[in-house]
């Protein structure tokens, strides 16, 4: 399997080199694709020095902050024209644990279409998260999961390994949440396709440096599209039902 591991940064100067470090010496087959939105302290910059000394490191540069929803859809175009069997999404801040993508690697090989590293498994944890921050996680993945009807426990994580035909089944033109619906939105999609969606537990580590690019907006995003793609697939069953 040749595997493309993603990482969108956005200002992410002191945390990409320790995790770039870790990623290539616990995953050495896998590339690497950093998208960076023309971040301010030049971690694009940073990222090329990296590309020129490493043949399996790569740089999408963008020309601005489109949030972390586009950078990935710019770069799962980039890994399928490219070729890749396995897409990988990993935050640059060291929350997602390079060392733990083999399991998510597994999945996929064992027949996951969707592998999702999950916090709100039996086995996975989060560590160093202030108590609203799991109250935010939990509260939400609660809500989308009622309101969808999905059963996948952690539907906001942002850990995930698609076999590539997962990413091509999937029209990527329509995807445009920006934050934590941006992940919610793939999840939605892949599992209205009915595709195999399996949940690994994981521990997420919060970031040691940096600041969050967590904001209200993408929070409000998150809930409102969730609710309405919720109530618009019952609306639409509902109907189908009466028509019958
Ligand atoms: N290219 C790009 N990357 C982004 C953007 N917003 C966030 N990111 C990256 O996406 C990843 C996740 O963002 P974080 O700020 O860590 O979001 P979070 O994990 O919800 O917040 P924390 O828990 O505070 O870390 C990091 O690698 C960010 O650098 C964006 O607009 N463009
Ligand atoms: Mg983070």
């Amino acid at each position: 399997m040749r595997v493309l591991t993603i990482i969108p940064t956005y200002n992410e100067l002191e945390s990409l080199p320790k995790t770039l470090a870790r990623l290539r010496s616990a995953v050495p087959d896998a590339d690497v694709l950093i998208a960076d939105d023309n971040s301010p302290d030049g971690t694009g910059k940073l990222a090329d020095e990296f590309a020129a000394s490493d043949s399996q490191v790569h740089v999408l540069h963008r020309k601005g902050k489109e949030g972390l929803g586009a950078a990935y859809i710019a770069g799962f175009r980039w890994g399928l024209t490219a070729g890749y069997d396995v897409l990988v999404e990993m935050d640059a801040d060291g929350s997602h644990q390079p060392e733990q993508l083999p399991l998510l690697l597994d999945a996929v090989a064992n027949g996951a279409d969707l592998a999702l590293g999950s916090r709100w498994v039996p086995g996975g944890t989060v560590v160093n998260w202030p108590f609203h921050r799991k109250v935010i996680s939990r509260g939400g993945s609660f809500y989308s999961r009622v309101l969808l009807g999905l059963k996948v426990k952690d539907i906001t994580g942002g850990y995930r390994a698609f076999r590539s035909t997962t990413l091509q089944a999937v029209d990527l033109n329509k995807v445009d949440s920006v934050g934590y619906g941006f992940q919610v939105d793939m999840l939605w999609r892949v599992a209205q396709l009915g595709l195999r969606v399996v949940e690994v537990p994981i521990t997420f580590v919060e970031r040691e440096f940096g600041a969050s690019k967590m904001s209200g907006n993408i929070f409000s995003e998150a809930v409102v599209n969730v609710t309405k793609w919720g109530l618009t697939a019952r609306w639409a069953k509902l109907r189908g039902k009466k028509h019958n």
